[in-house]
């Protein structure tokens, strides 16, 4: 059975509150129980979690994949709660834990994201279209924050460069333009610089052609098997896994093809910080901190400090260093 849209069958008008009395009856609306229906274990351990835990005010559903081998990286994920409560998002304060706290309540659905520009042919679709139209992928890849901590985190999400075939980039197409939903109703961070750190809003961020077109750069619908929770960039998000985190923006409603290097949120806030290419770069340190080795975000609390050192484009540099062939990474920061 297909996946069901959300935006336009019945059972989108079943309440969260609903949901948790009956949640068997959603799966198997789903297909998700049937004969020959196979998950990864990850997906099914979520699955499993979502069945046993009825007050849990968590509604993500489970999202079929696959689980390509050259994807499935030997790394141990960092467990789901962290990667649920440890978040920078500073549309939703600038606390590590603000996000988890203040993010539930972001209306997720129904979403639509419009791609444009220097495009044969420009495109308006809701979410629910865009996981129909491309089969999601499991990816384990390597986070690395420019604030010198890393995850390790399982996405589900389909290439970039998928969805920007579709549009037809013309030939003036040199860069690619990301936005997030614009809303200071819905995020406080957007109507306050106090709580939204004093960045100028909506958070745009950017890439060149040739890096949103690489396959390791993904569009990401879930993690852990599941949708993506508000806090991580709910309904629709970036990942550029051999970038620093900032890169990587979420909740994104446009994505715009450019022929000039389009203006990003942190390099705006603080140009001789934060580069526009922003590879993760252990040689080139922050100027206000080493970037040579990082704190692993593991299982344990506060006094389970663990560094390891930080690999050149974070571990990727065998699929992307040639993107960069004979350009001064120093300079290009
Ligand atoms: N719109 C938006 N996107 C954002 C941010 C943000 O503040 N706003 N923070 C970035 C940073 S600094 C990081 S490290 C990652 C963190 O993603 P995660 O919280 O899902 O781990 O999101 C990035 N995307
Ligand atoms: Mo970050």
């Amino acid at each position: 059975m297909a996946r069901q849209d959300p935006d336009n069958d019945k059972w989108s008008q079943v309440t969260p509150e609903a949901l948790f009395h009956d949640r068997r009856r959603v799966l198997k609306a789903l297909g998700l129980l049937g004969a020959g229906v196979s998950l990864s274990p990850i997906a099914r351990a979520g699955l499993l979690d979502w069945l046993s835990e009825p007050d849990s005010p968590d509604t993500r559903l489970p999202l079929p994949h696959s689980r390509p081998p050259a994807y499935q990286a030997a790394l141990t994920p960092t467990p789901e709660d962290k990667v649920l409560g440890y978040n920078n998002y500073y549309e939703f304060g600038m606390g590590k834990g603000d996000p988890a706290k203040q993010a539930q309540k972001l209306v997720t659905r129904p979403w639509q994201l419009t791609i444009d520009g220097e495009v044969a042919k420009p495109l308006t679709l809701s979410v629910d279209e865009l996981a129909r139209r491309f089969p999601l992928e499991e990816r384990i890849y390597r986070l690395r924050c420019v604030e010198a901590w890393s995850m390790v985190i399982p996405w589900l999400g389909f290439e970039l460069g998928k969805l920007l075939a579709l549009v037809e980039p013309l030939p003036t197409a040199r860069y690619v333009a990301f936005e997030t939903l614009y809303d200071p109703k819905q995020m406080p961070g957007q109507a306050s610089g106090r709580v939204g750190g004093g960045l100028a809003y909506p958070y745009v961020e950017g890439l060149r052609l040739d890096e949103a077109q690489h396959p390791l750069t993904l569009i990401a619908l879930g993690l852990y098997g599941k949708q993506l929770a508000p806090q991580n960039g709910a309904p629709v998000r970036l990942v550029v896994p051999w970038k620093y985190g900032f890169k990587s923006i979420k909740a994104i409603v446009r994505i715009r093809l450019v022929t000039r290097q389009p203006p990003t949120t942190w390099n705006l806030a603080a140009p001789h910080e934060y580069g526009f290419y922003a590879n993760v770069n252990p040689a080139v340190d922050h100027p206000r901190w080493s970037q040579a080795s990082e704190r692993v975000i593991g299982p344990g609390g506060l006094l389970d400090i663990q560094r390891q050192p930080t690999l050149p484009f974070n571990g990727y540099g065998e699929a992307v260093a040639e993107l960069y062939r004979g350009m001064d990474l120093r300079k290009w920061f």
